[in-house]
């Protein structure tokens, strides 16, 4: 296509639309079709959708801000519902403090001693889940592995914690646009907001956990108290809806690919690999904004300063240009270029932690599950900023 560098080119796709949600890999190819970055005009945002121009928008952070906002809102122009995280909205220099703070949670060591605990939990799931034979596995199976582990790795209570899925889903529902259902989602906004600011607290943590760690990095004056109790809230923020949304669309993936569970079925040391794929196949985590710092030329486009970029990292994944049957779900598949953790200097912090949940988990599954199929439709949720499932009926029969 020629394009002149003062014309934009346009689309009246609507990423925030249910056609669009309920089927984007469709309307992804339509984007890539149309050329390298292309003019959302519903919204007036930009939107890039191949792997190449998703990892130079990423990695280019001076140009491509966080701090105008993870969502539709932008920073620059307007206020957000909650104090902006400390962690994902911001650029460096501020990142980097709060950045190395988190970073070091994440160690092998560290890493090692949660192993034990999630794979505690998701053996009794699983081995639940066969006892009954069918479940609706969203809720009895996939929602009570995060929902477990998590929180006591982060160090919280037991008690309420089905606040944080509530929290969770304004976070994200937060990054779309305003609509009726986006007031509806934030009616209850500041009851949640101030149960979520009292669990950040650090005496309400335990004092093994992830969130007792980073209070003992405010107590070497690496960080201050204040942040501290941000960094927590960007955990809770985080680590919950993703987790399931992306083990939810996996354990889908191979339920509706027999060939691929019998794979991993036979080898459950592929439950890493299978997982890894399923995060470029089809996960949570489909999309991310960027904000402009200035106005300058990207792919033959004029951007004006201040203006959104979504960067669609799903689309990355099912970039033709970039991989080998981008449509395939393989979970023997080599990937050297993941994007669905995001790139870059904001690339997702706790990854290793997502990518232990779900090694852990369809290693219970396939280590113990001989038969799993589909028992009815799933269905989405379609909710702006996550991809997820709120329903998988699921057949299983037990190994022995
Ligand atoms: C945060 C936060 C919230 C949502 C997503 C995210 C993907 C971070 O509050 O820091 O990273």
């Amino acid at each position: 296509m020629n394009v002149m560098s003062n014309t934009r080119v346009v689309s009246d796709i609507d990423p925030f639309s249910e056609e669009f949600r309920a089927d984007p890999f469709r309307y992804y190819a339509q984007l890539r079709a149309l050329g390298p970055i292309v003019w959302l005009e519903k919204y007036g945002i930009w939107v890039v959708q191949h792997y190449a121009q998703v990892r130079s928008v990423l990695m280019d952070f001076t140009r491509f801000s966080n701090a105008g906002g993870g969502g539709l809102t932008n920073y620059f122009k307007e206020p957000n519902w909650r104090q902006p995280s400390i962690i994902l909205e911001v650029d460096p220099p501020d990142h980097e403090r709060t950045r190395k703070v988190m970073m070091r949670l994440f160690t092998p060591g560290a890493l090692q001693k949660m192993r034990t605990g999630f794979t505690r939990v998701a053996e009794e799931l699983v081995d639940a889940a066969i006892a009954r034979g069918s479940v609706e596995a969203v809720s009895e199976l996939v929602q009570p592995f995060p929902m477990t582990v998590f929180p006591d790795a982060v160090g919280m209570s037991p008690f309420d914690r089905e606040i944080m899925l509530v929290y969770g889903g304004m976070v994200f529902g937060g990054f779309g646009p305003r609509t009726p259902w986006y007031d509806e989602l934030m009616s209850r906004a500041e009851e949640v907001g101030a149960w979520i600011n009292a669990h950040c607290e650090r005496s309400a943590l335990t004092m093994d956990g992830l969130g007792a760690t980073i209070y003992e990095a405010a107590d070497r004056g690496e960080i201050t108290d204040a942040e501290a109790k941000l960094l927590v809230r960007s955990f809770l923020s985080a680590g919950v809806d993703t987790t399931i949304d992306s083990i939810g669309l996996c354990l889908r993936a191979l339920a509706e690919h027999p060939d691929q569970w019998a794979i991993l079925r036979e080898d459950p040391s592929l439950a890493r690999a299978a997982f890894e794929e399923a995060t470029r196949y089809d996960s949570s985590s489909q999309s991310l904004f960027r904000t402009t710092t200035g106005s300058f030329e990207f792919e033959g486009q004029v951007l004006g300063k201040h203006e959104k970029v979504l960067v669609l990292i799903g689309s990355a994944g099912r970039d033709p240009l970039a991989w080998e049957e981008p449509d395939r779900f393989d979970i023997q598949r080599r990937i050297t270029k993941q994007t669905g953790y995001g790139v870059g200097i904001h690339v997702c912090v706790a990854q290793m932690m997502a990518r232990l949940e779900g090694e852990v988990f369809f290693r219970a599954l396939a280590e113990k599950v001989d038969r799993l199929e589909m028992a009815g439709l799933s269905t989405l949720r379609l909710h702006p900023g996550l991809r997820g499932l709120t329903s998988l009926p699921i057949l299983l029969t037990g190994k022995y």
